[in-house]
């Protein structure tokens, strides 16, 4: 085959080959609730009109990692590059049993049997991403369809989102008919103060409906970055203040992910071990942090085992 004549250059950086071990212990019981899987390819195939190729990301490698951070179950999430087919999710929700459940991408006329074999397989929600340089979002309408749809299951819809669509979007989120979970804060701009009118819209949408958000994802929010200095492992700094004033705010409403495998990101392949060691710096004493870990999670993907 000819060499092309440009630079290819992957859509992927792998995962993190050797996460450190943390300083931090999470709490017995302590869930991953934003990570994902991916392929692998040859068995469960990326999807055509996906806009970025991962790399494979096996469910054995999640649940090896799940078990290095020291977390007992996981909610895997279904991503863009995977459409609105389930397998790979299902097929690890499968294999991990009572120990993990997830979310799916489903269209609207996804069949009422299609609905309950993902609740047997331990789907619990929808995600709705609108994030355009992931996707080209459904017309609102179909969404609206899928969330009636899914309102009689118990299920929520995980919503994705930059800020600067917030605006357009609150009347719509707010018109739906299942509570709300928002992906990694609603990616504020963290060059802005947390005190500005940006965040401070941001609260006032959690506020105001049955919403809860996931504190997750410095790596992709951070301008400054992982600890330039070695052995430092306070990381991603000034993502700390958003993330603080919302667990502080909304302490029963928040959960935390490690966004494993990091898809699509560019810039650097975090240390998911140091990104452990963000949890205390946003949830600062034990009950903030067994909220977030444990009781929120449960109460939202485990409810039969909620306290
Ligand atoms: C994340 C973040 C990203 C990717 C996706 O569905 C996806 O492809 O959500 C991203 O690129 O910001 O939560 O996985």
């Amino acid at each position: 085959m000819p060499e092309p004549a440009f630079a290819v250059t992957p859509g992927w950086l792998p995962p993190h080959p050797s996460p450190s071990t943390p300083d931090f212990t999470v709490p017995p019981g302590a869930v991953d609730a934003h990570c994902h899987v991916f392929g692998p390819a040859e068995r469960f195939p990326y999807a055509a009109g996906r806009k970025y190729t991962p790399a494979d990301a096996s469910k054995h490698d999640l649940f090896a990692l799940r078990d290095r951070l020291g977390f007992t179950r996981n909610v895997i999430v279904q991503a863009t590059c995977h459409g609105a087919d389930n397998s790979a999710l299902v097929d690890a929700l499968r294999t991990a049993g009572h120990r993990a459940r997830g979310v799916a991408t489903v269209r609207p006329d996804v069949s009422d049997e299609e609905l309950k074999d993902l609740h047997e397989a331990g789907v619990r929600g929808v995600r709705f991403n609108f994030v355009r340089r992931l996707v080209d979002a459904p017309p609102t309408d179909e969404l609206a369809a899928v969330a009636r749809r899914i309102a009689p299951l118990g299920w929520h819809a995980v919503v994705y989102f930059e800020a600067a669509d917030l605006p357009h979007l609150e009347d719509f989120f707010a018109s739906l008919p299942v509570p709300l979970v928002v992906d990694h804060m609603g990616r504020p701009d963290v060059s802005l103060p947390p005190g500005g009118l940006d965040f401070k819209r941001f609260l006032r949408f959690v506020e105001a409906g049955d919403v809860w958000v996931k504190v997750s994802c410095p790596e992709r929010l951070s301008r400054t970055g992982p600890p330039a200095v070695d052995g430092e492992r306070h990381a991603y700094r000034d993502v700390v203040p958003f993330a603080r004033t919302v667990v502080e705010r909304f302490g029963d409403r928040v959960l935390w992910g490690t966004d494993w495998p990091h898809p699509n990101l560019k810039s650097h392949m975090p240390d998911d071990g140091l990104l452990v060691d963000h949890i205390p710096h946003v949830a600062a004493t034990t009950e903030q942090q067994r909220l977030l870990l444990v009781d929120n999670p449960l109460r939202l993907y485990w409810p039969e085992e909620a306290r």
